[in-house]
This record gives structure tokens, sequence and C-alpha cells, in this order.
């Protein structure tokens, strides 16, 4: 198990994998954060491939996950989910992040996906506390590897310290700094 998950620090547009992950809003058109750099690095096909998914089922649900080619990136496919917005009212928070872990992955085993790379969902504009995602993160990802043996390896790619430091914490190893 311990193999099958990776750290590195970096951006994720950067990362050589099958799929990587954006955490996306429920229009698929697009934004700041992570889901603004891949959708520079990976230029407007990415966009017109959204666009199309959003005129037939008419955008992306909170916990849910659709899929497009990685247009110019190297990965040859991007899985956009869309994380909750933390708001301390709101009961079920975990269960919808979890969600997008679980529905990504999924997604990732029926296109035959084996390297897949997720940035960290939520902790950005979305605000979801840095300590509370990771643990849902890890915890959900190691569930579903267990259960599920075509992914070789998830790649968790933290862009700011405080996030690395809480997976390095939560993961232990030696981890790479791209
Ligand atoms: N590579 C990897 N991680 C990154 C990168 C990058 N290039 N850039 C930022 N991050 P956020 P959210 C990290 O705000 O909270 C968008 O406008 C960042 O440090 O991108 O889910 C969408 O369209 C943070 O830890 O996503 C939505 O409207 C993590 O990515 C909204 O933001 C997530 O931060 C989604 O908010």
């Amino acid at each position: 198990m311990a193999n099958r998950i990776k750290l590195v620090k970096g951006d994720i547009t950067k990362i050589e994998v099958d799929a990587i992950v954006n955490a996306a809003n429920s229009s698929l058109l697009g934004g700041g954060g992570v889901d603004g750099a891949i959708h520079r690095a990976g230029g407007k096909a990415i966009l017109e491939e959204c666009i199309a998914i959003r005129n037939k089922q008419g955008g992306c649900q909170t916990g849910e996950a659709v899929i497009t080619t990685g247009g110019s990136l190297d990965a040859k496919y991007v899985i956009h989910t869309v994380g909750p917005v933390w708001n301390k009212v709101k009961t079920k928070l975990s269960m919808l992040l979890a969600n997008c872990y679980q529905n990504s992955l999924q997604l990732a085993v029926e296109h035959q996906v084996k390297t897949i790379a997720f940035p960290n969902i939520s902790t950005g504009i979305y605000r979801y506390p840095k300590n509370k995602a990771a643990t849902v993160a890890v915890n959900t990802v190691k569930d579903f590897l267990e259960a599920h043996d075509t992914i070789e390896q998830v790649i968790f790619v933290c862009f700011d310290d405080e996030n690395y430091e809480i997976y390095q914490a939560l993961l232990g190893g030696d981890n790479d700094v791209l």
C-alpha cells in the first residue's frame, strides 16, 4: 500500500501521470487556483470538452467528477471534480469531499488510468481546513486502493508548504519536491 501513495510538492500541471485531477467548480468553465493553472497549461481543448459536458448534463455537482482529455498537458486525462465550500453550519462536508476522491478514482479505473495525481481539493478558494481535508483525502484513497488493484500509483501534489507538511505527517516516508 505505502508505495502506491506518493507525496510531491509542486505544480500538478507538471506531473507525468495518466490523469491529473482538477479542483473545479460546478460550472466546469474554469476559475482561479489549480483550475486556472490546468486550463492555462492544457489549452482550449479542455475548456471545449468541459462546455460539451456542460451542454449535455448541466455541469457537475459537488462531490461528482467528469473526465476530459489532457489537451496539451503530459497527462492523457483531466478528471474534474467539485469540492465542497467550507461552511461550519453545513453537515456532510467530509462525505462530499470523500466523494470527490472516490468518484475521481472510479472514473480513473473506468478509463484504465494507472497513475493519477490529486491536488488538495477544497483547501484553497473553498476554505476547507487543510488538516481535516488531508485526513479525508488520505483515508478515502487508502480505502479505494485496498479495493482496486488496477491503480498503480496515487500522487498527492501539494502546492503550499502547510499542506505538504500535513501530508508528510500523515503519510511519512521519503517524498519528492519538484
Ligand atoms: N498545482 C497544484 N496545486 C495547486 C496549484 C497547482 N498549480 N495551484 C493551486 N493549488 P483551489 P478549491 C492548490 O483554490 O479550494 C477555482 O476558482 C492550492 O494551494 O485551486 O477546491 C475553481 O474554479 C490549494 O491547496 O481549489 C473553484 O471555483 C488547492 O490547490 C474553486 O477555485 C486547492 O485550491 C475551487 O476551490
